[in-house]
């Protein structure tokens, strides 16, 4: 088939069309502002967790207001709280190639209990520097990012099981096996390149992340993937692309063929082999990195093997179900009985049956192998397809009532269609070019309904222009009745890809409002002003110093030299919700600290000049937070000014000190 390059022509044509075709006076219903209205003061009904994109971070919006609560740092460093600057959080992005800034983050997936959403941690992907984080949902802080070896691009990431046994991450890129070179041609592709599954297990009560164990596939692209559930609990399903095996020009080399596969991965079954020994164990290197919530400071951990299963040897672990044409989404139903591909260049949505899928594997119904793992026929699995439902199909979302929401970039727009006689029930629009879609709850067992948020790749003219760039943006709408309703636009931060949502009650009354001082275990810590010091050793010089309304203590440091290596370690003493103080000092190289109530950070500064350098708190605390500021005297390298400090009257000195 050649047709593809034309298809995507029209694709391309279809989408600035799209764009002049519709205007910004898009029917929004007369009640629209009253069902998003959220009055001063009061909650919204849900959180709405959204991927940053090329951002590195995770968003936190309330619903249905649309209103930004939040931006939680994750794979970014961000400077407005000190996360990847201060010497604490550092560690959570060491990686086995370095210290690494940024990322693109893609996906989301909240802790299931019994495939429901248990409002414990949330799972977010790195796609460039494999990753995936663990965010704890009642500190809202990243607590552990965890490296996956043999991965390039961690796309298809994270996706939970239904009892957060485990987290999958799939390769987007196939790379050789071992980071190994390789000459970048078609023959070496086939030959040396890999994509791999790993199986990311969870810890029951800490929510502690391991590899478990990878499963190396052909060379070929992982989009997407989602778990089985209820009856289907057990298996994993991936779409992919690239099934062509071609290193160059995919837009036109990977869309040759008719269909490519959902992979269908028994889990259940590499477990029994990982038990009898079959895992073979291949040397690596990655990271481990957790923040320990005792002494306030992440540690990394370097691992050096991983176990790994191979599917050409170890029979019923893989199968492959044709799928029309480069899927991207692979969702399953509430039910765990159906499970959607979403063929970007496919004019129809097959749906194929889990009953039947395993039939057809005791039938062996195989159309052939694909290198060395056997294809399922395509009809064999079909429940049936959604004739003619749109251009350009991407994600699809349930909402619990037997109805399935699928974005269409190319068309852009939202489908309504029935799962169980496939036909479609409604449209509407969107602005412009959605990508994914969320339901609340909509892939869990139990979707919560009510609203389905686009996200949307194009903003054009929905709001105010502010440059060549555009803010991005999601839209809000109804699905209660039985027409979709667009009740709010929102913008977002960075580019939006998957999204979250849960009932604001599953996390509102955990929230952690401080952390407890006495429990405060950091090695510098300052549990009061009685115990502020500053202490010499050798070139490095660190300051224990606590913050509270409205004074720094110490607030005058004397003694500290040109080249000197100062450590500023910050604990907020205050024990109250809401009070950080923040610190940062003139010339810094580096970001402010933002400190909560109870935490020690540290921020290091090394002087290159000598002279009067102040340092204040940057977070407005208190009515006299303009006065909570003070002076570091730095002099010349061997100067004999002997190391002193004080706040107020108390004059200390490192000699007094050591009496
Ligand atoms: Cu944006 Cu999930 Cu990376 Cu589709 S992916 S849109
Ligand atoms: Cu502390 Cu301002």
């Amino acid at each position: 088939m050649k047709l593809s390059p034309l298809l995507l022509a029209a694709a391309a044509a279809l989408t600035v069309q799209s764009c002049k075709m519709k205007s910004t006076e898009s029917a929004v219903g007369g009640d629209a502002a009253a069902r998003t209205y959220v009055a001063p003061g009061k909650y919204d009904e849900l959180y709405n967790f959204v991927s940053g994109g090329f951002s590195g971070q995770v968003a936190v919006y309330g619903l249905p207001s649309g209103r930004l609560l939040k931006v939680l740092p994750v794979f970014s460093v961000n400077p407005e709280n000190g996360y990847g600057y201060s010497e604490e959080t550092k560690p959570m992005l060491n990686t086995s190639h370095g210290f690494v800034p940024w990322d693109d983050q893609h996906h989301l997936a909240l802790s299931q209990t019994n495939g429901e959403h248990d409002g414990r941690w949330l799972f977010a992907n790195a796609n460039n520097s494999p990753r995936v984080a663990r965010i704890d949902l009642k500190a809202f802080k990243t607590m552990e990012i965890i490296e996956l070896p043999n991965s390039g691009g961690n796309h298809s990431s994270p996706f939970l099981t239904e009892n957060t046994e485990y987290v999958i991450a799939g390769t987007r890129f196939s790379v050789p096996v071992g980071n190994a070179e390789s000459p970048l041609d078609n023959a070496s592709y086939k030959k040396n390149f890999k994509s791999t599954a790993s199986f990311i297990g969870i810890d029951k009560n800490s929510g502690h992340m391991n590899v478990a164990f990878q499963i190396i596939l052909p060379g070929m692209d992982l989009d997407l993937s989602r778990a089985g559930k209820g009856p289907s609990h057990g298996w994993f399903f991936f779409s992919t692309y690239n099934t062509e095996q071609a290193s160059t020009l995919l837009e036109v080399n990977a869309s040759q063929k008719d269909k490519d596969f959902i992979v269908a991965v028994n889990w259940k079954k590499a477990e029994e082999y990982v038990k009898a020994g079959k895992a073979k164990k291949m040397a690596t290197e990655y990271y481990h990195n957790t923040f320990n919530e005792e002494n306030h400071t992440a540690t990394s951990e370097i691992i050096k093997e991983v176990l790994t299963l191979d599917p050409e040897e170890l029979k019923d672990l893989v199968y492959l179900i044709p799928c029309p044409k480069s899927p991207h989404g692979c969702d399953v139903d509430p039910s765990g009985e159906y499970i959607v591909g979403s063929g970007k260049l496919a004019a129809l949505i097959p749906v194929f049956a889990f009953q039947k899928f395993v039939k057809a594997i005791e039938d062996k119904a195989f159309e052939g192998e694909y290198n060395g793992i056997p294809v399922i026929k395509y009809e064999a699995a079909l429940h049936g397809e959604v004739q003619k439902p749109g251009l350009g199909p991407l994600h699809t979302e349930f909402d619990g009532k037997g109805n399935a929401y699928t974005s269409f970039f190319v068309s852009s727009e939202i489908v309504k269609w029935s799962i169980k006689d496939l036909k479609v029930l409604d449209r509407v629009p969107t602005y412009y070019s959605i990508g994914h879609l969320m339901v609340p709850g909509g892939d869990t067992r139990k979707p919560y309904g009510k609203y389905v948020v686009a996200y949307n790749k194009i903003t054009k003219d929905r709001y105010l222009p502010t440059g060549p760039e555009l803010a991005q943006s999601a839209q809000l709408y109804s699905i209660e009745g039985d027409k979709m309703q667009l009740l709010l636009d929102f913008p977002t931060i960075g580019e939006p890809h998957y999204a979250q949502a849960i009932p604001a009650e599953k996390l509102k009354d955990q929230s952690v409002k401080f952390f407890d001082i006495a429990k405060n275990k950091h090695p510098y810590v300052a549990a009061g002003e009685k115990a502020t010091k500053v202490e010499r050793k050798g070139n490095q010089v660190h300051v224990y110093m606590t913050a509270i309304r409205s004074h720094l203590t110490p607030d005058n440091i004397e003694g500290v030299q040109v080249g000197d290596e100062v450590y500023f370690h910050i604990t907020n003493l205050e024990q109250d919700w809401d009070i950080p103080h923040g610190f940062a000092i003139k010339h810094a190289a580096t970001a402010e600290l933002l400190v909560m109530p109870g935490e020690t950070s540290t921020l290091k500064f090394v002087p290159t000049q000598p002279g009067v350098y102040p340092f204040y708190c940057t977070d407005f605390c208190s009515a006299l937070h303009q006065e909570m500021q003070g002076y570091m005297r730095v002099s010349p390298k061997g100067s004999n000014v002997p190391l002193k400090w004080h706040t107020g009257g108390t004059d200390s000195t490192a000699a007094v000190a050591a009496k």
